[in-house]
């Protein structure tokens, strides 16, 4: 069949057969995917079953909940972040912190505290170096920002996060930190280790039918949002790790892999609290005001909670 044949049996089917009240935007949508997918079929001369089977593989997707970790995976949620530089730039915005993914694994509600966190709950620490995180988040005008809130998330030592990860106590290395008087957060957590997709999960199926892995290197998610500006979703990587180029989420960036400096003096250990050596790092954020040209930097999208 011809494109254009197609585009005349989709509107056969989606716009004339409307006979009750249409959300265009949704119709319009829909017209446009539909038409697309069609013309693949065509073009490809995707057999029935291999139809069935990619809509088989769409339901397990969601069944086991790996929606998200596929839209990683594709780098569908990186093309996003790709336009949302795109429509910054377009809206005069540059210099701040880089964005990048937010990835599956937030969990709302995180304890929140003012200036400090101690993220994790001690259960690993044998395996695990301490590691110590300090910064200050600044405002359009350059400005520390009092009272920003710095909401935190990793992985452990086996590349698992809390809440999906059912050993871990609750919120365990999630936190919410306000930034204090002079704008600065600090945080004392563990060195976490890169996540791997589940090994018999719908995603890595469809990697190993790429070629592909599905690690991730290991990383930190940050959301810092303060008053009047823009809600900045990002992420810092542990540098040195055998993944940092090869996310398979395509998630790391220049300017978002920190020094990391290893602390082993006897007065800074006791300074710190701790017995052993740590890693600590330096990371501050620079937020956009908000800005009416932009379109809008909170993401609405669906999130756990606990
Ligand atoms: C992660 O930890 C993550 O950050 C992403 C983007 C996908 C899967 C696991
Ligand atoms: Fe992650």
């Amino acid at each position: 069949m011809m494109h254009d044949d197609i585009d005349a049996l989709v509107k056969c089917f989606i716009v004339d057969a409307a006979k009750g009240v249409r959300n265009e935007r949704v119709q319009e949508v829909v017209v446009r995917l539909t038409g697309d997918l069609f013309k693949a079929i065509e073009d490809l001369d995707l057999q029935p079953g291999e139809i069935w089977k990619g809509l088989e593989y769409l339901a397990q997707a969601g069944a086991t909940r790996e929606i998200g970790l596929l839209a990683a995976g594709l780098g569908l949620e990186r093309f996003i972040d790709i336009r949302s530089d795109e429509a910054e730039a377009r809206a005069g915005l540059t210099g701040g912190t880089p964005r990048t993914i937010e990835g599956p694994l937030y969990v709302a509600g995180a304890p929140e505290s003012v200036g400090f966190a101690r993220l994790d709950d001690e259960s690993e620490p044998e395996a695990a170096e301490a590691l110590f995180i300090q910064g200050t988040v600044y405002g359009a005008d350059g400005r520390p920002l009092p009272n920003a809130k710095v909401e935190v998330w990793h992985a452990n030592t086996r590349g698992n996060y809390s809440h999906f990860d059912k050993t871990q106590s609750p919120f365990n290395l999630r936190r919410s930190i306000l930034t204090d008087d002079s704008g600065r957060y600090s945080l004392r957590s563990i060195m976490p280790v890169g996540y791997g997709c589940p090994p018999e999960g719908t995603t890595q199926q469809l990697l190993n039918l790429l070629g592909r892995h599905g690690q991730r290197p290991a990383h930190i998610h940050f959301f810092v949002s303060a008053a009047s500006h823009r809600k900045l979703t990002t992420q810092i990587n542990i540098d040195g790790d055998r993944y940092l180029w090869d996310d398979f989420a395509f998630a790391s960036r220049e300017g978002l892999v920190p020094a990391i400096r290893r602390v082993d003096a006897p007065e800074e250990l006791a300074r710190r609290g701790v017995t052993t050596p740590f890693a600590s790092i330096d990371f501050d954020f620079r937020l956009y005001g908000e800005t009416a040209g932009a379109p809008p930097a909170e993401v609405e999208r669906e999130r756990a909670s606990a």
